[in-house]
């Protein structure tokens, strides 16, 4: 495998020195970008987009060419494990996911299978394999999947959800069974994540996405406590370097503690949280991404330009440990004028505060 050439995204990570703060977005292959939407016309549905890993190589390969990022993240999604295991993921169009085959008592959880990533999730590992040739060192690429829990909460419901009436209905009513399916998920991504390292991910991150709708203590039992098995389990360094892991739970932020106690390497942090703030309570235990508000991108670039500024300042002269990201998925509505102004943003502000 060829030198990173640009490595501050994993620098940062493991709060080594870096000359200014590195930035990448959270879902930057997606709708806002116009040759996004002319390959997934080319693929037909989404998850033939995924499925084909020249074409996901390319969607991956699209924001980077068009502005200065510091890591590339694998173009694909979390809800390829369930639909590994038999639930039957499929797009309505101008809707969300749907599973044809929903969790809806113990027999189903009972005879899902441990999906063998290199089997049934192949075509994710080649299209890990076809990204790190094409990005020839150039920046890193950040594996990724869904936590147990929020996996759970689209395999009980059958698609997306505004209650969580399904899904902490039979949290509530039957916990053994829902630790029995989030067990089998957490093994699930634990080597789907490993298969992704040994393919040539140089860091994971794990989305939490509906952790925080759960109460204190069940996020501790039904989510944090599962990530925390996956990191336990999983390859720390390949290649010669750390793989670092970050842990991301949306609305966490009155848990960052306990979620720096995983033993992950880094924090994302959604936009309800101020970064000095985040930075004081976790000390120097572990990096943190984040973290403006993704709504932001539909201001000004002069606007976007001040609120990174903003952020930069708050994080201060603490020099590394520090990914400039935004809180949330970037919308297809953002323009890539403003989605370039945020990110150059970073580039120009950034270097004062890494002297
Ligand atoms: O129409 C399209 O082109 C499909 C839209 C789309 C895209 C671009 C979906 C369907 N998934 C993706 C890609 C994707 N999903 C990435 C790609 C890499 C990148 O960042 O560029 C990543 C990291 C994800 C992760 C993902 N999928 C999450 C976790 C992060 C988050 O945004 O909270 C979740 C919850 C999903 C589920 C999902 N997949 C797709 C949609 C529209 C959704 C959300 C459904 C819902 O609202 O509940």
């Amino acid at each position: 495998m060829s030198e990173l050439k640009n490595d501050r995204y994993l620098r940062a990570l493991m709060q080594e020195p870096v000359d200014r703060t590195p930035v990448w977005m959270m879902r930057q292959a997606g709708r806002y970008l116009p040759e996004y939407r002319a390959t997934r016309a080319v693929a037909g549905d989404f998850m033939s987009l995924c499925k084909n890993a020249e074409l996901a190589c390319e969607v991956t390969m699209q924001p980077l060419r068009r502005y200065p990022l510091d890591a590339a993240i694998l173009f694909s999604d979390i809800l390829t494990i369930p639909d590994a295991m038999g639930l039957g993921l499929y797009f309505e169009t101008g809707e969300g996911p749907r599973f044809k085959n929903p969790i809806r008592s113990k027999a189903d959880i009972d005879k899902l299978p441990i999906p063998d990533p290199e089997g049934e999730l192949q075509y994710v590992m080649n299209a890990v394999r076809t990204i790190r040739k094409e990005l020839n060192g150039s920046v890193p690429l950040i594996g990724f999947s869904g936590s147990p829990w929020t996996l759970a909460t689209y395999m009980v419901e059958g698609s997306g959800t505004k209650t969580f009436s399904k899904v902490k209905g039979m949290m509530y009513s039957e916990p053994k069974m829902m630790h029995q399916l989030l067990d089998k998920v957490a093994d699930s991504v634990t080597s789907y994540l490993n298969a992704q390292i040994a393919a040539g991910a140089q860091s994971v991150m794990i989305f939490d996405t509906w952790g925080g709708v759960l109460t204190p203590r069940d996020y501790e039992e039904f989510s944090l406590n599962y990530m925390s098995k996956i990191i336990d389990g999983l390859t720390r360094e390949n290649e010669g370097r750390k793989v670092p892991v970050t842990l991301f739970t949306k609305n966490g932020g009155q848990w960052l503690e306990k979620m720096a106690a995983t033993g992950c390497d880094a924090l994302g942090l959604d936009w309800t949280i101020n970064i000095a703030e985040a930075r004081d309570r976790v000390g120097s235990k572990v990096a943190l991404q984040g973290n403006m508000d993704p709504s932001m991108l539909y201001a000004t670039p002069d606007r976007i330009r001040q609120e990174v500024q903003t952020i930069l300042a708050d994080y201060g002269d603490k020099g590394t440990g520090h990914v400039f990201n935004l809180g949330h998925g970037i919308t297809p509505e953002v323009t890539p004028e403003n989605a370039g102004a945020f990110i150059n943003a970073v580039v120009d502000y950034s270097p004062k505060y890494h002297k």
